[in-house]
């Protein structure tokens, strides 16, 4: 932790107490979570890097940017169009809402009985530790669940808010709802960066996302195969990672990664147990430092393979669909993009139900864990239909309610431990 970051954070108004305290928590789990895995890819020496220096570089060159004039955007959501953030010149980062630490302070304000990831991400603004919720100069919201929409009108009392309506259903008329909030969206982006968005930077930063999602695929791609040449820890992390950090040096070190991994393809290298099973996770999201399901899953002796979720295939699955000609067509394109996006805020949701069954088999998984936050009434009652259409499959599952904190990892345990003996079997 250099004297320069200190500066730095106080600039950016942050609770240095509270902060020092995030910091030195977050140390010795990234130690037992992440570093005493065995036979990681080198690859992944980059991304350790990134998460020991979480508040350092990443933060740094945000701050450089705002200093030179430019604008920072955050986001909590994959439903907002990163291309137009990038098109008008400014840096749109993907906030975290991972941790249970910031979880108590928002409780102060917010009902207990919210989800987790709500809590966080208002408990961080709230107690000023986290930097890239400081240095960004727009948090964009959205209308994805009734308990997010709430929280951003308080927010906004805070730090400047924009929430852009999503639809949800995916009719034809909600397409076109969707493309006037799209069109919105670049309204408002242009006016905070002074900059227009054109039909030539809107498909330069069209290629630059969709590069990084081109390198995200082959990643997960390389998950297909058995046996599996890096852990489901790691390859959260590294979608994890691809939220905030520079997208075109992400996309490098992913794709180094993969190069790496094609080796370990050819040599037949696996991270698990030949008999290890498959896991496919699917459901809430998982930012940073959640990992708790994943390492639950691969220290009681699974693999995860894959992960139906946002911080997973949601996030990259659909590229932007390259068009020649007008910004308008350029623009519907992105809008039509985004709409496949099978988030469970969307009823009815039938897509979703299929991407499960198409991912379990895609990647030999031998059960799905449908995860969820405790008080998402969306994941919770869509779990419903996931089970029986799973069942129909006959694809094994593992229904998880939980939180940010480790009350629950002991029972967590028990019952995951004895969904793989049932695998097994
Ligand atoms: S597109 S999954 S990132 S909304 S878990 S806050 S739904 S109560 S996170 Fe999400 Fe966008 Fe959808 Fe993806 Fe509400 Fe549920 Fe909490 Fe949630």
């Amino acid at each position: 932790m250099t004297t320069d970051n200190r500066e730095m954070w106080k600039e950016l108004g942050i609770d240095l107490k509270q902060h020092d305290t995030l910091l030195n928590a977050l140390g010795p789990i990234y130690q037992e979570i992440y570093l005493s895995q065995r036979d990681r890819p080198a690859g992944m020496g980059f991304f350790d890097f990134v998460v020991g220096d979480i508040h350092g570089i990443r933060v740094k060159e945000l701050t450089e940017h705002a200093k030179n004039g430019g604008k920072v955007v955050a986001t909590y959501c994959v439903f907002v169009p990163e291309e137009i953030v990038w098109a008008a010149g400014a840096i749109p980062v993907g906030l975290c809402a991972g941790a249970q630490f910031s979880v108590p302070m928002a409780e102060a304000v917010l009902p207990r009985n919210t989800c987790a990831l709500i809590k966080s991400s208002f408990g961080f603004k709230l107690g000023r530790i986290c930097p890239y919720v400081q240095v960004s100069h727009l948090i964009v919201g959205e209308t994805t669940c009734d308990g997010k929409k709430k929280m951003f009108e308080i927010l906004a009392e805070y730090q400047p808010v924009y929430v852009m309506e999503v639809p949800n259903k995916k009719t034809r008329r909600s397409r076109e709802l969707w493309f006037g909030e799209v069109l919105a969206f670049k309204d408002v982006i242009e006016r905070l960066t002074g900059n227009s968005v054109t039909d030539e930077n809107l498909s330069q930063a069209i290629h630059l996302v969709n590069e990084r999602r081109r390198a995200l695929q082959r990643l997960y791609n390389l998950r297909k195969v058995r046996p599996v040449p890096i852990s489901g820890k790691d390859s959260l992390l590294v979608t994890q990672v691809s939220f905030y950090d520079d997208v075109k040096r992400c996309t490098q070190m992913v794709s180094t990664l993969c190069d790496e991994l094609d080796k370990r393809v050819a040599a037949g290298t696996g991270v698990a147990l030949k008999d290890a099973p498959r896991i496919l996770v699917s459901g809430s999201p998982m930012a940073i430092p959640n990992w708790k399901l994943h390492h639950i899953l691969e220290t009681a002796g699974a693999v995860v393979v894959c992960e139906e979720s946002c911080t997973g295939t949601r996030f990259f699955t659909d590229l932007v669909q390259p068009v020649d000609g007008t910004l308008d067509a350029e623009l519907k394109a992105v809008a039509d993009r985004y709409m496949n996006i099978h988030c469970a805020c969307f009823t009815p949701n039938e897509e979703r139900l299929d991407d499960i069954v198409n991912l379990a088999k895609e990647y030999q998984a031998d059960g799905v864990v449908h995860y969820n936050l405790q008080f998402c009434h969306t994941y919770a009652n869509e779990a419903i239909k996931v089970e029986r259409r799973l069942e129909k499959a006959g694809i094994p599952l593992l229904r998880i309610e939980t939180d940010y904190s480790d009350e629950d990892s002991g029972q967590l345990r028990t019952r995951v431990e004895a969904f793989l003996e049932m695998i097994r079997h």
